[in-house]
């Protein structure tokens, strides 16, 4: 059984095999992932899969490159076609999200924040920021790369029945404490964050607005969502393998409002916290970026139309989608509480355990995050895979009747395998209608 590949020894924490074997055996189990992945619903709302050519340019020598520094400005010979692609990527960044600036060096979404941190503030400073249990990142906390930059972290207040910042309150705690930045951006991110009506107060108290767009890259990349640049943000970030359906890989983009932000933006990332960044990340971010110029719409308006659908058809079968009153969600993402269905963890773990890939999430009355009440489930994923509304109805089914009817997981993965042999093919991309997880494969043992 897939399961237990016996790869490392249950008595003694270490590997147990010849290593030609090993090797063998981690091409083998690699595969299984590969194959089970294509078997499976994947509903992470943070993943997604690259496009066939992102893929092509994924898997080349540039991966095994060195490009320290600038196009043009290198510590290193062999950058002729590295420079061009960087450039070409910074481009279409700038295209894609109407900006002046763009730097595409950080290796992910954390580092991106890392980097905007070193360039925007200093240990000390305060910085306000949506609390963990409301749906912000790791690194938005103290335990993460807040913490690490040595600031001092305010949460805003958030509200449970809209979930979102409350307006009013997170005014009165900026005006308060009067914070050097200002950070927004969730990754349970249902609804725009309320950045119109903060506007007066950010403008008032003059600090650093930055927006974290990591999950919703993708849908403002299609012109949905929201447009943060044009609604007061000062930096945005990301990661560009979430409804952007790039590399694992960050970016950073602004419209430079601020004093001397490119220099400290560019020094943020390097020498900051990059040294090399990646250079086959950033060919397939540059054509996950063409792509999104493309196909970038319809792709962020099938998401949040699937989202929707989703929700709606598992509210009508019983399960406590979130937010039902305000139409469940505005992204790819939807949450429903199975506080009453044993919890997060256990139901995300029957449902992996009938290839539905979700995954047990804090909600904002959660104090445990072992135990989390919420299951979160995103769309963008399904959406490229070419499923449209009429398809949720079946993607809620299979997961009711886990959650609710108890139905044997075994019987609910075979059905999901069947139901998914019609959708392993990736859409809104270059070579649509290319298989989404196909891999090259050599021939022969190790
Ligand atoms: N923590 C990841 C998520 O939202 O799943 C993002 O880094």
């Amino acid at each position: 059984m897939r399961r237990n590949t016996f790869l490392i020894s249950d008595e003694f924490p270490r590997l147990v095999r010849p290593s030609r074997s090993i090797a063998q055996q981690i091409r083998d189990v690699t595969r299984l992932h590969n194959d089970w992945f294509k078997e499976s619903i994947p509903l992470i709302a943070s993943e997604n899969f690259m496009s066939p050519a992102a893929r092509e340019v994924m898997n080349s020598d540039l991966h095994n490159r060195y490009a320290e520094g600038l196009p043009g400005k290198r510590y290193y010979q062999g950058n002729i076609y590295v420079d061009e692609i960087e450039s070409a990527c910074e481009e279409l960044a700038r295209d894609v999200f109407a900006c002046k600036f763009a730097d595409v060096r950080s290796v992910s979404g954390t580092v991106a924040n890392l980097a905007v941190l070193m360039a925007i503030a200093k240990p000390g400073d305060k910085i306000t920021a949506v609390g963990l249990s409301d749906g912000g990142h790791l690194s938005h906390a103290k335990m993460g790369a807040i913490g690490l930059r040595g600031l001092r972290a305010h949460n805003y207040p958030f509200d449970q029945k809209e979930m979102n910042i409350d307006p009013e309150g997170a005014c009165r705690l900026i005006r308060e404490v009067k914070p050097k930045v200002a950070l927004f951006g969730q990754s349970v991110y249902l609804f725009p964050t309320p950045l119109e009506e903060l506007r007066s107060c950010l403008d008032e108290v003059g600090c650093t607005v930055w927006y974290d767009a990591a999950h919703v890259l993708g849908l403002i990349a299609g012109k949905r969502f929201q447009d943060p640049l044009r609604e007061g943000v000062d930096v945005i970030s990301g990661s560009t393998h979430k409804t952007l359906p790039g590399p694992q890989h960050g970016i950073i983009v602004s419209d430079l409002t601020k004093e001397r932000l490119e220099l400290s933006l560019r020094r943020g990332v390097f020498p900051g916290v990059t040294s090399n960044h990646h250079l086959h990340s950033v060919a397939a971010l540059a054509v996950t970026l063409a792509e999104a110029k493309e196909f970038g719409e319809a792709y962020a308006d099938q998401t949040i139309r699937n989202a929707k659908s989703l929700a709606q058809a598992l509210f009508e079968r019983g399960l406590d989608v979130l937010c039902e009153q305000k139409g469940f969600t505005e992204s790819h993402t939807l949450v429903v509480n199975v506080e009453e269905h044993q919890g997060g963890a256990k139901v995300a773990k029957a449902l992996e355990d009938a290839n539905v890939i979700a995954n047990k999430n804090l909600l904002p009355w959660d104090s445990d995050p072992v135990h989390p009440s919420g299951l979160r489930i995103g769309s963008q994923e399904i959406t490229r895979l070419g499923m449209k509304e009429k398809d949720m109805a079946d993607v809620a089914e299979l997961i009711a009747r886990v959650v609710i009817k108890g139905d044997s997981t075994a019987d609910v993965r075979a059905d999901v395998r069947e139901f998914k042999k019609d959708f392993t093919k990736a859409h809104y991309c270059f070579f649509e209608g290319e298989e989404a997880y196909d891999y090259p494969r050599f021939d022969g043992d190790i």
